[in-house]
């Protein structure tokens, strides 16, 4: 190989950002059409719908730790629809009904169980609000009905109706097509079938930078395993998501927070249905494999930790033994915390970005396991055509500028 002197200085000089730019590196040719960063269900259904629908094949995946190692496997697993304004109604349905035969298309038993949600109403105002919630999904056509206590109690015989503890129950919202699924198969279900279809999934490889070309678009990503070339990138990396942005110098109009969970040992079939309660923090169901499922809220201080307060588990545990006394001789097994970061609206973001070939998908806070097919496929088209799907349309960054915000506070069904 010939080395001339001018050849070695540019070497020495390749990556000095002083130097005049036709003497840096050359603009790197893209090795991938495109990248997402961050193989949980979102991202990993999304190459997965970048290939089967759009038929990109020369793409890849990137993930700091393991496949649904984040708040994928992490979750409690509820899924539902029932969301308030038409915007996160259409997206939410959307993905429920992508849910009805996912097994099948996937090949991947994600076991998908359709037992119904019930949101539980302690107060006069949680009767109104969950009322408003049933009247606005019906006219959209999605199914959502009002239980008495008495209707409560046949749907879940262990439920505790005594007017007299500290938050009786008043009432629910019962979404009788919501249910629960398998988190991690969802993950390896999508991850399987991406690959099948030739799509690079990439382990233990961390991104520390997005790198841009001479006009300033996407041009390629530094890694803990080298530079990858690649002229377009979809972030979805929940709870990292400012992080990441930050690299490419968008500022993301995000919070991080820990949000916890645990499970008990195993018991007999006992608890048919998926109860949840915004009002005092908890939410429960069992697992197929016995275990119960319980679900608490965000800590209220920001933090990147995989843990959280004991005092907020604590809370929860109290909520769960109030509504079900014969609980509290179960024994708990392990708790866990995710990073959830949310948006001031608590709407995701699915979305272009001012940074050509640069694409976000971010923002689902405590709820987003749910939505994980119907984000995919939307996000899959935005990043594939480089115009955001019909459904993800409204889901802009730009909509905290403008005002035009999706209010989902109460929706969002987990305090935060
Ligand atoms: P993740 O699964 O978190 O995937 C993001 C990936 O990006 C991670 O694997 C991470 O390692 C990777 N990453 C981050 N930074 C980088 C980097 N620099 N380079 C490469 N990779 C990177 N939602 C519901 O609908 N129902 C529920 O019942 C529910 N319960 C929840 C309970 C808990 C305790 C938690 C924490 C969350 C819950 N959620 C629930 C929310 C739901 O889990 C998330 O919204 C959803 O899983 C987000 O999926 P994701 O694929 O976007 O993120
Ligand atoms: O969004 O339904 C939900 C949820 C339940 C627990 C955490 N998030």
């Amino acid at each position: 190989m010939h080395f001339s002197f001018f050849s070695l200085l540019r070497q020495a000089f390749a990556k000095h950002e002083g130097w005049p730019r036709q003497w840096r590196d050359p603009e790197p040719k893209p090795a991938y059409d495109a990248v997402i960063v961050g193989a949980g269900g979102h991202g990993l259904a999304t190459a997965y719908y970048m290939a089967a629908e759009h038929g990109m094949r020369n793409i890849a995946v990137v993930e700091k730790g393991w496949l649904g190692g984040g708040n994928t496997g992490r979750n409690t697993t509820i899924i539902r629809s029932n969301y308030l304004w038409e915007e996160s109604e259409a997206l939410y349905d959307h993905a429920l009904d992508i849910w009805q035969d996912l097994s099948q298309v996937l090949n991947y038993n994600v076991m998908y169980s359709a037992r119904g949600v019930l949101m539980l109403a302690h107060t006069i105002h949680d009767v109104q609000v969950a009322k408003r919630h049933i009247h606005a999904n019906r006219l959209a056509g999605i199914e959502n009905e009002w239980l008495d206590p008495g209707q409560c109690k046949d749907f879940v015989p262990v439920l505790n109706l005594d007017p007299n503890i500290r938050y009786p129950i008043m009432g629910g919202a019962l979404q009788r097509k919501g249910g629960v699924a398998r988190h991690d198969a969802v993950a390896w279900g999508y991850a399987r079938a991406a690959s099948a279809l030739g799509v690079d999934i990439i382990q233990n490889c961390e991104v520390k930078g997005i790198r841009r070309d001479a006009s300033g678009a996407v041009c390629g990503l530094d890694t803990t395993r080298g530079m990858i070339a690649t002229k377009k990138v979809g972030v979805v990396a929940a709870g990292h998501t400012s992080v990441l942005m930050q690299m490419a110098g968008v500022r993301m109009p995000l919070e991080s927070y820990p949000l916890q969970a645990l499970v008990s040992e195993p018991l007999k079939p006992i608890f048919p249905c998926v109860v949840m309660s915004n009002t005092i923090h908890a939410y429960i169901s069992q697992s197929d494999k016995g275990d119960l499922v319980i679900g608490a809220g965000t800590d209220q201080y920001n933090s990147y930790s995989q843990t959280g307060g004991l005092h907020i588990t604590q809370h929860t545990l109290d909520a769960i033994c109030e509504l079900f006394p014969m609980f509290r001789r179960v024994r708990m097994l392990r708790n866990w915390g995710g990073i959830v970061d949310v948006t001031p609206d608590r709407s995701p973001i699915i979305a272009k970005t001012p940074v050509p070939g640069l694409f976000v998908n971010c923002g689902w806070g405590t709820g987003g396991f749910k939505a994980t097919p119907g984000s995919g496929h939307v996000f899959a088209h935005t990043v594939a055509t480089g115009e955001p799907h019909r459904i993800a349309a409204p889901f802009t960054i730009e909509r905290f500028k403008t005002g035009r915000l999706i209010d989902e506070a109460a929706a969002a069904a987990v305090a935060h």
